[in-house]
């Protein structure tokens, strides 16, 4: 058994990859989450303790880090400033967190050895044309629209070079757009299904044509899993499901799955640099790695996700009513 130290582990992929390691292996966890408003402590009840431990603390804290790194057989690094509209509205913590952060988590894996994976995103290779084949690839070049995605292409830059040039046992993989339960109510998804359970018409960003390639969660923590076990140091996975959709479909998808006429949403503003397309091709680790998507069913795993949000009110309400008046500012 070994103890993996996950940063981030409080929040909506975080805790996600927490519960499928608990339940898939037989590894110690210790989440290191700063508790910002996108965490949240029930999206860890019900683990067992003797499993589990959770450490309130800041991924930039330099002795707090260089501590737990030194009692962990591995960092899984999901800790990060995460929504793009924030980053357009302040972009210090994305610089803060996403860069200041992933350099002092590396420093101490370099200081004690310790093997690294580092979680990032399709965005970092910025958009591709709609209605066209093709897909990113590894050799992408990185090309980053908003401060979110430019300060994730910075930290897996760092990485890059920290495997180079100090031979740290790191791997990267970069995941489409994920869904599933426990996702803050400011992201797509559970923002609309919570805007139908209130009785609120779905809000389109301008023309509704942009795609996004969805995934299930849980098929991310198993695509990490299989990284952390079997992938080769200095390499990068992307992880994908073949999901792509374009965000009126998927509203269209939510609507009738809530019993809604189709057409119930409005369009608002265009998000200031909005990426056109995401599509990721995942062969790399399909082949090399064996691994497969579970969740190949977008309308079954979004009726889960709608009915995880229904039958846990208590966990968003708060959330919610925060994220709605930060979206009131902007007229989103
Ligand atoms: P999230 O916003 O739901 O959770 C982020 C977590 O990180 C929160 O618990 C927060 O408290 C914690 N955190 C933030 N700053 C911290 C700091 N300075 N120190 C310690 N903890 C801190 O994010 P998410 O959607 O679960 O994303 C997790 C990771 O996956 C991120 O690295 C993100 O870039 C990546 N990713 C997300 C998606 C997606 O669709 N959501 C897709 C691909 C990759
Ligand atoms: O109310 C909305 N209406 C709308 O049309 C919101 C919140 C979003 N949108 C659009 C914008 C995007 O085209 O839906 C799409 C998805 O938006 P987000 O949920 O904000 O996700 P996105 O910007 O695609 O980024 C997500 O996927 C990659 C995560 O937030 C990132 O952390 C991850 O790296």
């Amino acid at each position: 058994m070994s103890t993996l130290l996950v940063t981030g582990g409080a929040g909506f992929i975080g805790s996600n990859f927490v519960h499928y390691v608990v339940e898939h292996t037989n590894h110690r966890v210790a989440v290191l989450d700063k508790m910002t408003y996108a965490s949240s402590r029930s999206s860890l009840e019900g683990l067992p303790s003797e499993r589990l431990e959770l450490v309130v603390g800041d991924i930039a804290d330099v002795d707090l880090v260089g501590e737990l790194v030194a009692s962990s057989d591995a960092v899984v690094h999901y800790a990060a400033e995460t929504h793009n509209d924030n980053s357009l509205l302040d972009p210090s913590p994305f610089v803060q967190t996403n860069l200041l952060g992933t350099y002092t988590l590396l420093e101490a894996a370099r200081s004690h050895g310790t093997r690294f994976h580092h979680i990032s995103t399709d965005e970092v290779y910025g958009d591709l044309p709609l209605d066209d084949p093709s897909k990113f690839t590894a050799d992408t070049p990185y090309n980053p629209s908003s401060p979110y995605s430019s300060t994730k292409a910075g930290s897996d830059l760092l990485v890059r070079a920290w495997v180079r040039s100090f031979g740290l046992e790191a791997t990267i993989s970069n995941c489409s757009n994920n869904y599933g339960p426990r996702q803050h109510v400011e992201k797509f998804i559970p923002r609309q299904i919570t805007n139908v359970i209130d009785g609120v018409r779905p809000r389109l960003y301008g023309k509704g044509e942009n795609v996004r390639d969805w995934i299930h969660a849980d098929d991310h923590s198993s695509a990490v899993l299989s990284i952390l076990e079997r992938g080769r140091t200095g390499e990068t996975y992307l992880i994908g499901a073949d999901g792509e959709k374009n965000n009126k479909e998927v509203i269209r998808a939510i609507l009738t799955e809530m019993g809604q006429d189709s057409d119930a949403y409005d369009h608002v503003a265009d998000r200031p640099g909005h990426d056109l397309r995401y599509a990721i091709d995942a062969s790399k680790l399909r082949d090399e790695l064996g691994w497969t998507p579970e969740f190949t069913d977008f309308e079954a795993g979004l009726r889960d996700t709608i009915r995880w949000y229904r039958e846990n009110e208590a966990w968003w309400r708060e959330q919610k009513a925060l994220a709605e008046a930060k979206y009131a500012t902007t007229g989103h």
